[in-house]
Order: structure tokens, then sequence, then C-alpha cells
């Protein structure tokens, strides 16, 4: 188990089924964000390690493409047992790692992870083609056939929870990886490579190279990439989207939001304000669908406010090693500080700031990034704070009269990845979530994601969806094959 002083030796880079120094030696720290002590090095993959790990992944596509889809499930469901045995041991890792409190990750990261692993590892069987007559003489065969190399990046605020639901469809259709985690938190993804490898995976199938946007440009620059799948900001989703476009590799863009709640006078009051308080502060805040636009209806806004307030301020902040706490640091001294400028623009805007945004008096949290959750009211649309992603524990609360102003106001946004809507009414919930512009809409609840549902954006919040079914088809091509049984007509 690991603790927020604990400090591991030099980590390296998983490539072909072990770990390899790099060539040049060069190296990152990653720290603990809640002492900001540093945990150990981290060598970065160059040019060299990248072309090894590609090629490997590459010669390992050969044999995996074609291993039997019941051997690719059974190993993927060997590695998810694996993962729910070392849960509390890895969770502890990401805790170091993310500075999330571990009373979240000990019961969400892992484990939902695993589930996601068990998903695809049932559906590798599943997975099929078609056959369509042409009368008289052919037929044609559509074989739904692996694409090669996925180029898997990931974001650090779900780090082991991203890299299965990348690897997990990926690998279940016969693709092989090359994983690069987020700088911030390169530790997790080692040990779900080193767990892949327990459970059977052969060499190469999926790798793990460690470094910062250069070492992720130059992997899926790589010309043997056939797919970058990317969780990340909406401006590195564009400009992976413009390295693609150049080589016409396939994507899936999972990035930012900022998502709307709209909370009617007929909600039940008690589930809409559990919803809303974890939909904006869990993980502190840094969840790409997290509901941070709280539209209220008017007539209960002062009673539901006066609600969201109380429990806000009983949120227990603290070292995230501790299972009391709720509300752990940020990742990162650059987050902390992005975070604190939005905070001050609330501040000094004409909203009215109710709780939070204060750095911590406890001497003992000085040094980890903490920042308390903050809730600003009388917001309105145009609001900086109101329309950018913050990414950390900022709630901006609007309130509405009729259910077409709520509809147009949440809508009104470059995002889409989620919604929400309360209401007891059956016809209203339902008449909205189908106008919201959005991937995700959660009626009566927020942030539910089993690995069964498709998950992904409208407009700038991302192309492709994860998990669901509906994964299968951004990891695998469809090959049609026309077979003529009869002659072929003599026309020169
Ligand atoms: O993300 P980046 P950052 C949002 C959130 C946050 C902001 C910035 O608002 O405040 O993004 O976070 C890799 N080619 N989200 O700076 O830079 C990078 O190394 C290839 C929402 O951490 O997008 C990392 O592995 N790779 C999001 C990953 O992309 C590149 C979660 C994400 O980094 C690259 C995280 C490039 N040119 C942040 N540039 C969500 N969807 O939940 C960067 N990377």
């Amino acid at each position: 188990m690991y603790n927020n002083e604990t400090t591991l030796k030099k980590q390296k880079n998983f490539i072909a089924g072990k770990y390899i120094c790099n060539d040049d030696g060069k190296t990152f720290k990653t720290i603990h964000p809640g002492n900001n002590k540093i945990i150990c090095e981290v060598e970065i993959a160059g040019n060299t390690e990248i072309n090894i790990a590609v090629a490997s992944a590459k010669e390992a596509f050969e044999s995996w493409s074609k291993t039997p889809a019941a051997e690719r499930g059974a190993i993927l469901r060997r590695a998810a047992t694996i993962l729910r045995q070392k849960n509390s041991e890895i969770a502890s890792l990401e805790t170091l790692d993310t500075g999330k409190p571990i009373s979240e990750t000990s019961v969400v990261d892992i484990i939902s992870g695993a589930e996601v692993i068990e998903y695809f590892a049932g559906i590798a069987q599943s997975i099929q083609g078609n056959y369509i007559d042409l009368p008289p003489e052919a037929f044609a065969l559509i074989r739904r056939e692996p694409l090669g190399v996925c180029a898997g990046i990931g974001a650090w605020n779900y780090p082991i929870q991203i890299a299965m639901w990348k690897s997990a469809p990926a690998l279940a259709c016969g693709n092989t990886m090359v994983f690069k985690p987020a700088e911030e938190t390169p530790l997790t993804t080692l040990k779900l490579a080193e767990i892949y490898q327990e459970a059977g995976l052969p060499p190469g199938v999926f790798n793990v190279i460690q470094g910062s946007a250069k070492t992720g440009m130059s992997l899926i620059n790589h010309p043997d990439i056939a797919k970058i799948t990317l969780t990340g900001s909406v401006e590195t989703g564009k400009t992976v989207m413009k390295v693609a476009a150049n080589q016409l590799k396939k994507i899936t863009l999972e990035l930012g939001g900022k998502s709307p709640i709209i909370v009617f006078k007929d909600a039940n009051f008690e589930n809409a304000i559990n919803a809303v308080l974890a939909g904006n502060f869990f993980s502190s805040g840094q969840v790409c669908s997290n509901g941070t636009r709280v539209f209220i209806q008017k007539s209960i806004s002062d009673e539901f406010i006066k609600e969201l307030v109380d429990r806000t301020k009983k949120i227990k902040l603290g070292d995230p090693f501790d299972y009391d706490t709720r509300l752990g640091p940020l990742i990162s001294q650059d987050h902390y500080q992005k975070v604190q400028k939005y905070i001050k623009i609330a501040k000094s805007s004409k909203a009215t700031h109710l709780c939070g945004g204060d750095l911590p008096k406890d001497a003992s949290l000085k040094e980890g990034y903490f920042i308390s959750p903050a809730i600003f009211a009388n917001c309105n649309d145009d609001m900086k704070f109101v329309k950018d992603e913050v990414f950390g524990p900022l709630m901006s609360l609007l309130t509405f009269e009729s259910e077409d102003e709520a509809i147009k106001r949440a809508n009104n946004t470059n995002f889409g990845l989620a919604g929400a809507v309360f209401s007891q009414n059956f016809s209203r919930a339902h008449r909205v979530a189908n106008q919201l512009k959005a991937g995700s809409v959660w009626i009566n609840d927020y942030n539910i994601t089993p690995a069964e549902i498709p998950f992904g954006g409208y407009k700038e919040s991302g192309i492709g969806r994860e998990n669901g079914i509906q994964t299968i088809e951004h990891f695998t091509q469809i090959k049609t094959i026309y077979a003529n049984l009869g002659d072929v007509p003599k026309t020169y």
C-alpha cells in the first residue's frame, strides 16, 4: 500500500512485455499533489523508444489479430479479475499520483475500468460480419477487421480508468496499442501493463510510453499508427485531429465540457441536491462531464441554493489518503493557478459569491494544491467562468422561469458532452432530454457511466464514443468481399 510519503524507484517505459531503459537518459518527475513531494523520476520515451514500441505493437498485431476471440476475451477477463484483486493497492497508487481521495479511487477508478474490460471481453466473441446474397450468381461477405496499432493518449483525471476504457475495446477487437499516460500521472498505467501481461497478454500487444505533448505528438505522427484515441482538452483534440487529417488516421476524441444540470420545481429535492454536489465536486471538479452550469427554476431557487451552500460548507477537504476526506487537491501547480484565476474572475464579477474558493488554513495542507469548493449565484450565461471549462471545484448557479428558456440557455455553449434534467414529470423530463445537444443526458441522476452505455460528446466535446457496443465500430473497419460464382461477361 502507498501513502503520501511514498517514494518509488525510477520508472521506465513498458515495451514489448518488459521495462526498457531509454537511450538518452531523460526523465521527468511526478509528484503527489497533496504535499508536492516527488514520488519518483520517470524516463521519457524518445524517438528510439517510440519506434521500438510501435514496431513491437505492429509485430504483435500479426498474431493477436488472428488469436481466437474466445482467447482474447479470456485474457481480458483474467486481467479484470487481477485488477479487482489488486484494487486497494492500485487505488492507493492512483491517490498518490492524482491526489484524488482514496474514498473515490478505492470504489470507482479501478472497478469501473475492470467492468469495461469485462464488458468488451464478453463482446469479443460476438464481433461479426455479414453475408449478402447477390443472386443469381454472387454473394458478398462483409468482414469486420481490426485497424492495427492504436495510439492511446490519456488525461490525468482518471489515469488507469482511461487506459482501460481505451485498451479494452481496442484489444477485444484484435488491435494492439501504444499508450501514453498524461505526464502528471504516469504510474498506474504501468500497473495495468503488468497486469495484462500477468493475465497472458502477449508482449507488444499493450505498451506504455511516457512523456508529455512532444512524446504524444511523435507517437501519433508515426506512420504505423492506424488510429488515435485521446482524452484531453479541446485544444489538444483539435491538434490531434489535424495530425490525423494529414494521414487520414481514424480518431476518437473525448474532450472537455461545461455541462448543464436543469432542476425543475417538481424535482425530487434531495436527489437533485445529491447529484448537483457530486456532479460538481467529485475529483475536485476535475471531471469532463461535470454539470458545472446548474439551472434552477426560480420558484425553488432560494431553498435549493441554501441547501447546496450548507452542504458544500461541510465537505471535508484534506489529506486524500484519509478515508473521511471528500475533496482532495488539484492535480498540479499549473492547474491550481488556472483554477485560482477563474475563482478570481468569478469573485470580481457581478455574480454573488456564496462560499469557497479559499486556500485551506490547515498548515498540513499548505504544500498541496487545495482549494475549497466554491459556489457562485446570480451568474449569467455570458460570464467567462460560466462559459469556460474550469475543471475545478467551481459551481455556477443560474435561475430560469420556463422550460423553453432553460433548454435554450443550456444549449448555448460550444461544448456538448453531457447534461441532466431533474423533474418528476415524465413527459417534461424526456421532452427536455431530447432537446439537449449533448452526447449523454441523465434524467434524475448524474455522471453514471456503466460499461454498456456509450459515452462521448456533441460539438466541441468530441468525436466517436467510448463504452457500449458502438465502440466496436470505432476500433474495426469493414472489408467487403464480393464473390462471383458465374462468368465474367466479355465486354471488350
Ligand atoms: O490537457 P491536454 P491538460 C481539460 C481541462 C484541463 C485542460 C488542460 O479543462 O484544465 O484540459 O489539461 C497529451 N499531441 N481536460 O493540459 O494538454 C498530454 O501529454 C499528442 C479535460 O492536461 O489536452 C496528455 O497525455 N498528445 C479532459 C493529454 O494529451 C498531446 C481531461 C491531455 O493533455 C498533445 C484533461 C499533442 N499535441 C484535461 N498535447 C477530459 N476530457 O476529461 C497534449 N497531449
